[in-house]
């Protein structure tokens, strides 16, 4: 619904063959459709660089350990985790200085003003 509401906002009224906008901009991996709590697929962990489920979402990709690239290093504010373990973040590159852990119960997640934009690794659990 958003995105209908701002293609057609920023779209040319003469520019009616070419196509929206959205299609117009780089997708990555992990960086798909509206941004919102609901958006994460059933069975993923979903963690967001803004606040409320906005900004870029990452998905983890499988069971295992990342380190974040240079969108989300230390830029993680908001989780839902729908996969099969616990998410634990990090803000030290070694998976060390532990932040947070969050659970794979489903529920949308803030984390506190301490915890903002300090994840570095993760480590995702099956
Ligand atoms: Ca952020
Ligand atoms: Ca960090």
């Amino acid at each position: 619904m958003a995105f209908v509401t701002l293609a057609g906002a920023i779209a040319p009224a003469t520019a009616a063959t070419e196509p929206p906008a959205r299609f117009l901009q780089p997708v990555f991996a992990g960086e798909v459709g509206p941004l919102a709590f609901d958006d994460c697929p059933a069975g993923r962990a979903c963690l967001w660089t803004g606040d409320n489920a906005t900004g870029t979402r990452w998905d983890a990709p499988s069971c295992g350990d990342f380190k974040f690239d240079s969108r989300y290093n230390n830029n993680i504010e908001s989780a839902r985790n729908r996969g099969g373990g616990s998410v634990i973040l990090y803000d030290g590159s070694q998976f060390n200085y532990r932040i947070r852990e969050i659970y794979n119960n489903s529920l949308p997640i803030e984390l506190t003003e301490a915890q903002d934009n300090r994840a570095t690794t993760v480590t995702v659990l099956c």
